[in-house]
């Protein structure tokens, strides 16, 4: 095949279009293999291979323009991406989601303003309307992503931060992004700052403005609806565009952010238009109460390995806290350790323990802990009374008893693992501060209930060794 010959087979709409199809059934193997963690390191590959092919594809069409420039962006983005993925904590892994969500919505809010100056503001209705919603969603998603990291990374305070009026100017930059957008739309040519002012800054400020009075523990559901965000202004951007594997891509993100916030919101008992409301949940860093001093019981690690030994059934419940210590793996020796006395062992895992979803299955995936170990919170609360003793590591808030006593809790109502239940209780922690919530505890005054003070990892290790010598 002579070289012109190859680049128009290349080039040829049909073998585009079929290489979009493939790179399309690539992404939906690799989201269905994202269901699990045993498979998931698998989907990432299969739905980043479908990537590939798909900007493949789409670099071969010969309106692409400057191959330069393309190749001085991919080098920009590489430089920066893959070091900092790599070097991701994975306590800093919902920020780093909620930049990267950030970089894909203002990607798009900045094509959606190449297009208006193509046509300089006069374009056809069906690639107005499409764009013009790309741009005002793809800014709101990227500045309000920009506040999510902020406040995780905690270079902004995690409380909620509210103006006067709030909702009432968040309409008010609403209505103005909308009226810019038919005004650019129905009228001929239009100026330059009517897109600027009207669509970016309008759209940059609600996103600002949106994200600013949610507290820090409903960040990771702000996350995801912005990721959804994110993935509708890209599917918009492609009807603009014409381009169907940005419409698919983009419908895939849209719709797996969207299902993935409800269910964040059903395991809080939160409507989303309560988290939208702001105002719960804080830093999580301050000792809450009522001022009151309540005395606790605390306990010492050869105790700790005695109680555990003696039980029959011992049930682990992870939280934020073994995330930070790093614990899983001395975690994971320990029930080993237990296992070998012929005691019964699972881990019980809320579905929003720690920072984001799936944060316990991924670290205990990591550590090796059997899958079949873990069990899912609507499995395990049955058989609390049956447990002989529960050791809750670096988790607060998903065990809170307030949460299904106290009807004027911030978290009544959200469904929690019913430690109190056990036989006996044991929380590792380092103080006594709140969980992100930020409020009080009552399992840590009950009377079964024992602390073990320190760094969770240190704690556990100690615990190993005092039942080794057991
Ligand atoms: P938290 O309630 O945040 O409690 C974490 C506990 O870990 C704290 O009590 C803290 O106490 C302790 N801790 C921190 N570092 C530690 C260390 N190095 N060693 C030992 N203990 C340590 O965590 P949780 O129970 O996992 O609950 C998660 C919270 O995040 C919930 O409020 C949930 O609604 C929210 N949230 C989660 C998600 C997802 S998807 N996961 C989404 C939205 C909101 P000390 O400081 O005293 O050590």
């Amino acid at each position: 095949m002579s070289l012109p010959l190859a680049t128009s087979f290349f080039q040829d709409t049909d073998f585009i279009r079929s290489a979009y199809i493939l790179a399309f059934i690539l992404f939906i193997v690799g989201l269905q293999n994202l269901r699990t963690p045993v498979t998931a390191r698998k989907g990432n590959v299969i739905a980043a291979v479908g990537m590939a092919i798909a900007v493949g594809a789409t670099l071969l069409q010969p309106q692409v323009g400057n191959y330069g420039l393309i190749a001085l962006g991919v080098a920009i983005g590489t430089a920066i991406g893959v070091p900092a993925a790599r070097s991701v904590k994975m306590t800093a892994m919902p920020q780093m989601v909620a930049l990267f969500n950030g970089v894909g919505g203002g990607a798009v809010a900045l094509i959606a303003w190449s297009e208006f100056r193509k046509y300089g503001g006069d374009y056809p209705l069906d690639i107005a309307i499409p764009s013009l919603f790309s741009a005002i969603v793809g800014s709101v998603s990227f500045w309000g992503s920009n506040i999510a990291f902020a406040k995780l990374q905690e270079i902004l305070p995690g409380r909620p931060i509210q103006l006067p009026g709030q909702l009432f100017i968040n309409f008010g930059l609403l209505a103005i992004a909308i009226v810019s957008a038919i005004i650019i739309a129905t009228n001929g040519t239009n100026p330059q700052w009517l897109f600027v002012l009207g669509i970016l800054v309008a759209g940059a400020l609600l996103g600002n403005l949106f994200v600013l009075p949610i507290g820090g523990a409903d960040m990771p559901v702000v996350i995801s609806l912005l990721n959804a965000f994110t993935g509708l202004s890209a599917a918009a951007a492609g009807i603009a565009l014409g381009n169907s594997a940005l419409i698919v891509a983009g419908i895939l993100v849209g719709s797996s952010g969207t299902i993935l916030t409800r269910l964040m919101a059903q395991a809080m008992n939160r409507s989303i238009a309560n988290i939208f409301k702001g105002g719960f949940g804080g830093g999580g860093t301050a000792p809450a109460g009522d001022g009151e001093e309540r005395p606790v019981r605390s306990t010492s690690p050869d105790d700790v390995a005695i109680q555990l030994v003696y039980a029959e059934r011992v049930v682990i419940v992870p939280g934020y806290g073994m995330a930070v210590a790093q614990a899983q793996h001395t975690v994971r020796e320990l029930t080993k350790l237990l296992e070998a006395k012929g005691i019964e062992v699972e881990f019980a895992i809320h579905p929003v323990a720690g920072r984001m979803p799936g944060h316990m299955n991924v670290l205990l995936a990591e550590a090796d802990v059997p899958y079949e170990q873990l069990k899912e919170m609507d499995e395990i609360n049955g058989d609390f009374p049956r447990t002989d003793v529960s050791l809750v590591i670096g988790a607060n808030d998903v065990v809170n008893p307030a949460a299904r006593d106290v009807t004027d809790s911030p978290i009544y109502g959200m469904p929690i693992l019913n430690v109190d239940e056990s036989g006996s209780i044991i929380v590792l922690k380092r103080s006594m501060n709140t969980g992100f919530a930020g409020i009080d505890n009552p399992l840590f005054y009950n009377e079964k209930t024992a602390l073990l003070f320190g760094d969770a990892k240190d704690s556990i290790s100690k615990v190993v060794k005092e039942v080794e010598a057991l």
